[in-house]
């Protein structure tokens, strides 16, 4: 039975990651951190086989220690501070989780892995935010870096990182350049949640409007289901590489906001939606859609999930919520 490692657990990902491999028969451990992390139920409930290590990426001998019990065969870097807007707030924190937990990562599957610095597979959560101020459009592996943000600037670290892994030990560490992916598990803080949640909630009457930020920005929306697929797949190769997914399609926060309230029957939402500074962020990524044709060809990954039936399955997956809640 193949074993692996998740950190992240307690996030979108790292839930439907989870479940991915527990069907395909792997035996799933988490490191979870907190003394009392409030999100431990929901893993605990939704996939109740994972083992879960109390660990944070901060800390490597806490990693070691998840690594010695565990002695997995695959680790998923998935853990971060991953909301963009929070990490001009929190620059320092974001660096020292975001940026240096992929060398504490790295580090801890080098020091585990002990001669045979090949045995064991290492996936790193990069992201598009990396190419922030695009220099080429559609976006692909050898595009130019240029991030917008502290959080886009401590996931270069580890991109760069963990190809430099890669090279120095001979180790199979992948980095996925993973665009936008959402699904009903998605953060309330993150743009499709907020309006999929507050849509549902204007549907039934509970709010009245939604306070947004900027509506001009277009993001490579696709499925987290769909995005995890990708990520096993890369480490299921003869060697780790680097690897873009995305839907190649990209989408407005006006569209997104057209598509979602058209789903409860409102079709004109100018009067519904607010716009106010405090959303606005001090630099922004105004354009993001990816060419993931090498994924396709190498890994033969393709999404499945479209951006309309995305944005329709989060809407209605938060109006049976809040209905059922409205029901009790
Ligand atoms: P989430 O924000 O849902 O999850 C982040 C996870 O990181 C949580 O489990 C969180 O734990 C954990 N974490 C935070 N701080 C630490 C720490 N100090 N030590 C250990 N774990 C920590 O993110 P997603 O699931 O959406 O994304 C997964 C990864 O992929 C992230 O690295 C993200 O940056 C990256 N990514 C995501 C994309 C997306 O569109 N979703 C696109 C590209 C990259 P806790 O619950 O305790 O806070
Ligand atoms: P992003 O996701 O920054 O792309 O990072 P987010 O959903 O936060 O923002 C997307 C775009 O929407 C605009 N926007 C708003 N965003 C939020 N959160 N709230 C608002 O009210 C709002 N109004 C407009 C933003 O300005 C932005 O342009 C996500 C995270 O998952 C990262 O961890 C990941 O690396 C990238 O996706 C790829």
């Amino acid at each position: 039975m193949p074993r692996a490692l998740i950190t992240g657990i307690t996030g979108q990902d790292g839930l439907y990651l989870s479940e991915l491999l527990l069907a395909k028969g792997y035996e799933v451990h988490g490191v979870i951190r907190g003394q009392n992390n409030p999100k431990r139920e929901l893993v605990q409930q939704v996939v109740p086989d994972v083992v879960l290590h109390n660990g944070d990426l901060t800390d490597l001998s806490s990693l070691l220690r998840a690594m010695a019990v565990a002695d997995p065969d695959e680790v998923y870097n998935l853990g971060a501070v991953s909301f963009v807007a929070y990490s001009w707030e929190n620059a320092r924190v974001t660096t020292e989780v975001t940026g240096n937990g992929v060398l504490n990562a790295l580090e801890a599957v080098r020091l585990h892995s002990g001669r045979d610095l090949g045995r064991i597979r290492f996936y790193q959560a990069s992201s598009s935010e990396m190419f922030g101020k695009v220099q080429e459009v559609p976006q692909r592996e050898t595009t130019l870096l240029w991030p917008r943000s502290p959080y886009g600037v401590a996931k270069v670290y580890g991109h760069y990182m963990t190809i430099n892994y890669r090279e120095s030990y001979g180790m199979h560490a992948s980095s996925g350049i993973l665009f936008n992916h959402e699904s009903p598990r998605r953060g309330p803080e993150f743009v499709t949640r907020k309006v999929s949640m507050g849509v549902a909630a204007i549907s039934l009457g509970l709010q009245e409007s939604l306070t947004m930020g900027n509506l001009d920005a277009q993001r490579d929306w696709g499925f987290a289901g769909d995005y995890v697929e990708g990520m096993w797949r890369m480490l299921q190769q003869p060697e780790g590489g680097d690897y873009v997914l995305s839907t190649g399609e990209t989408h407005s926060i006006r569209e997104l906001l057209d598509v979602a309230f058209a789903r409860v029957g409102i079709d004109d939402w100018s009067g519904l939606v607010e716009q106010d500074p405090r959303f606005m962020r001090p630099a922004e990524v105004d354009l993001l859609v990816g060419d993931a044709s090498k994924a396709r060809e190498v890994l033969g990954w393709e999404p499945k999930v479209g951006f309309r039936e995305l944005v329709e399955m989060m809407v209605d997956s938060d109006v049976a919520r809040l209905r059922d809640g409205l029901a009790r």
